[in-house]
């Protein structure tokens, strides 16, 4: 091949992946392909970094495995032989078979279903404009976010907070149930300069070691699903010690009284007693967010992912309203800031077109595709699927479920995929996508407040087409309508823009991105919190519950009315006597990047965090094959000794494909689908389960 056709020129974008960080990238491109990639400095958040993941993109982009044509299922449903056809005979024979669904059934046979593989509101949401269009099934999304979101939301009544580039500016971090050093890479970055410029102590709240925790001053280290009750004692020292801002209580809270009446009897013995952390350590962390008023706790999603979630989310969310910190700069609870946006999605999505199509629960689909009626809401079995941007055959709890449904004769699935992932193997019809480098789309930053331009850098290869383009030629083939349709993937971005009055898209293509932070007051909530009196609920309203689902979830009833531990945990018992927690991977996103060779040197194989003396009471050794097993289903995983875990917990880092473990089968079919309260989601990390040898 010639070399340098082209000149090397730099292009400007975003990350496209699921994570709260949405960096904003510089991407050299040569000869029509990507090369390194690095973070923007330009960008206040990104701030010049980015994870090892992707700066090592080209190595994702220019993948030899990458699909680059579409196939057709030859062999049998999963045994993973097709042969290629063309663009035409695959959405010719999708469009017949979602009409021979919709014929059989009614259109609520076909479940169209997509996920965050791509951040890009074009590319990701734009499946939901053919899904009203045609009366299809609707998708409820709940794998990710739920628990944590309607936590937050709880208390404070809006999803968003103090700038997180405030961290910078606080004389306490405390990270709470995240890992960022490997799912959030900036939070470090501005944690770190809060420590390297204003001398701030961090903080670090999880269940193991963690990567991050390996960088605390102050590791905390807890049982899982304990955060809750972790908590209630801190904000009980905060009561008895004099540490809690009366004044802005009486101003900013519902009921201080009543909630300081409740926590009388949640003492740092008895969180003790539920965390495992010693009493002397909770007092000293209690006695530090007192005793610093610019004390910014940054929240995450890992230690949400319990049945008590949610519940943990709000109990967190009120520490700052106790000690008045939300109204320091440098202070306050910062989780997301998804509200801050507030894009109108009516072209993208097609909200003008009516519906009432039920709302199936994505965490849900193996009780959905073998066909529990509670799950199918009562309505007709799903027959057809498309899948866009997720891969639920490795990242769907209760995969043992899950895979029998996707094994079925009479479920017709077309996966639009960048590799052959294991759901895009269970498929009939397999159709080759682009990647973000290879379309134009739109970006906003969850743990941020950028609005980001991504443009298209470089032809794909091969005849992959865009999510968008594959929407089209359904809908034109299916006969759906809407002004969505007719609209390029420019368009649309232009389109968005505008309605919120965020100039066009020629003018971000200027800027790159826009910062679109808003100011200090109404992020610290200066003048009270989202509700009518603008008083935060110490005291939630969880059967009215502000996080917008089709209807309340799990135990709802039962939630408690003040923060607590709320018990509702698989707490472990004599048949299964450990808690397994399934934390991400550094190398890898939930199931992405575990195709490029890079990451799986890095991670290795499949294993199992281990206590050295639980290992030695199972006469375990390093690097031992293990049985571990829950109530759903068993994996075989390689025992790693590792003495950052309380005694009992366990930890398997994520998410591994099925077929990369002896056995073939994969964390998540440990885990359970029933969904957390009050608005639905996964308890990807509250398992209880038993280890025995091979
Ligand atoms: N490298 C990498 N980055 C990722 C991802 C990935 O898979 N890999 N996934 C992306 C996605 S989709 C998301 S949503 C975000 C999520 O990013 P995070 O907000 O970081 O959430 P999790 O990754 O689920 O878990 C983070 C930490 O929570 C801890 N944890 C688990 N249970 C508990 C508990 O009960 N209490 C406490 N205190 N801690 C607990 C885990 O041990 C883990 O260290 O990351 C994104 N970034
Ligand atoms: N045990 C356990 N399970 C988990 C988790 C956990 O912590 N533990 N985390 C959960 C969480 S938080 C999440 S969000 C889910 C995520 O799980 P997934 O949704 O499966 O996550 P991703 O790996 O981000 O993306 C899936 C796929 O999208 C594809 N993709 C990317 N861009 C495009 C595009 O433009 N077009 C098309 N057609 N495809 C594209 C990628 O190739 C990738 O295979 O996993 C959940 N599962
Ligand atoms: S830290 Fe997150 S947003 Fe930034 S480059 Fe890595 S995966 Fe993408
Ligand atoms: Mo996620």
């Amino acid at each position: 091949m010639n070399q340098h056709i082209l000149p090397t020129r730099t292009g400007y974008s975003a990350c496209p992946h699921d994570c709260p960080s949405t960096c904003a990238l510089e991407i050299e491109v040569e000869d029509g392909r990507i090369g390194r990639v690095r973070g923007s400095r330009a960008n206040s958040f990104t701030a010049g970094v980015i994870c090892a993941k992707v700066a090592r993109y080209a190595e994702r982009a220019n993948h030899p495995d990458r699909l680059t044509q579409p196939l057709r299922r030859i062999g049998p449903k999963g045994e993973g032989r097709f042969a290629p056809i063309s663009w035409d005979e695959a959405l010719d024979e999708i469009a017949h078979r979602f009409r021979d669904a919709e014929q059989a059934h009614g259109p609520e046979a076909v479940w169209p279903y997509y996920y965050a593989g791509t951040m890009g509101l074009v590319m990701r949401d734009g499946i939901n404009r053919l899904t009203r269009a045609k009366g299809y099934s609707r998708f409820f999304s709940s794998i990710c976010v739920n628990p944590a979101w309607s936590g937050f939301l709880a208390g404070t009544g809006k999803l968003a907070g103090p700038d997180p580039r405030e961290m910078a500016k606080s004389d306490f971090v405390v990270i709470w149930g995240t890992n960022p050093v490997s799912t959030q890479i900036n939070v470090m970055t501005h944690a770190i300069r809060a420590r390297k410029e204003r001398g701030a102590k961090i903080a670090v709240v999880d269940v193991y070691r963690s990567p991050t925790m390996e960088q605390a001053d102050i590791p905390i280290l807890i049982r899982p699903g304990t955060d809750g009750a972790l908590a209630c004692a801190v904000m009980h020292v905060l009561f008895r010690d004099g540490l809690a801002d009366r004044a802005y209580l009486k101003d900013f809270a519902d009921d201080a009284a009543g909630l300081e009446a409740h926590l009388a009897t949640r003492t740092p013995d008895w969180a003790e007693a539920i965390t495992g952390l010693p009493a002397d350590e909770i007092e000293a962390f209690a006695h530090a967010i007192g005793r610093t008023k610019k004390t910014f706790i940054r929240a995450g999603y890992g230690f949400t992912r319990s049945r008590n979630g949610a519940v943990a989310m709000h109990a967190v969310s009120c520490i700052p309203t106790l000690t008045g910190a939300w109204k320091h700069e440098g202070g306050g609870a910062f989780h997301s800031n998804s509200a801050i946006y507030g894009w109108n999605k009516r072209m993208v999505e097609g909200l003008d077109i009516p519906t009432s199509a039920r709302e199936l629960d994505q965490s849900r689909i193996g009780d959905i595709l073998t066909g529990d009626p509670e799950a199918l809401l009562g309505g007709p079995p799903v027959t057809a699927m498309l899948i866009q941007n997720t891969n639920p055959v490795s990242v769907a709890p209760d995969q043992e479920t899950v895979r029998r449904g996707f094994a079925r004769n009479d479920l017709f699935v077309a996966v639009h995929e960048q590799f052959m992932t294991e759901t895009a193997a269970m498929a009939d019809i397999v159709l080759p996508a682009t990647m973000f480098t290879e379309h134009d789309d739109l970006y906003q930053g969850g743990g941020n407040q950028y609005v980001i331009l991504g443009p298209k850098l470089v032809e794909p290869p091969g005849e992959c087409r865009t999510n968008h383009a594959v929407i089209v030629a359904l809908a034109d083939r299916l006969g759906a309508a809407h002004e969505g349709f007719q609209m390029s993937p420019r368009d649309h971005i232009d389109w968005l823009l505008q309605a919120k009055g965020r100039g066009t898209v020629e003018e971000l293509e200027e800027k790159r991105f826009l910062d679109v932070q808003p100011d200090f007051d109404t992020a610290h909530y200066v003048k009270g919190f989202n509700w009518p009196d603008g008083k935060f609920r110490l005291k939630p309203d969880w059967a009215h519950s502000r996080f917008t689902s089709p209807g309340k979830f799990g135990p709802y009833r039962d939630m408690p009315e003040w923060p607590d531990h709320w018990t509702v945990i698989e707490e472990a018992n004599a048949d299964y006597p450990f808690r397994l927690v399934t934390a991400p991977a550094r190398s890898f996103l939930n199931s992405s990047f575990t195709e490029t060779e890079g990451s799986v040197a890095r991670e290795k194989r499949p294993e199992l965090l281990l206590h050295p003396e639980d290992a030695a009471a199972l006469e375990v050794g390093e690097g031992e094959l293990v049985r571990v097993a829950s109530a759903r289903g068993e994996v075989l995983l390689h025992a790693r000794l590792f003495d950052g875990l309380r005694r009992g917990v366990v930890v398997a880092e994520s998410i591994w494909p099925n077929r990369a473990h002896a056995g073939g089968r994969g964390i998540n079919s440990l885990t359970g689908a029933d969904p957390v309260a009050p608005a639905g989601g996964a308890a990807l990390h509250d398992n209880r389960v038993r280890i025995g040898k091979v």
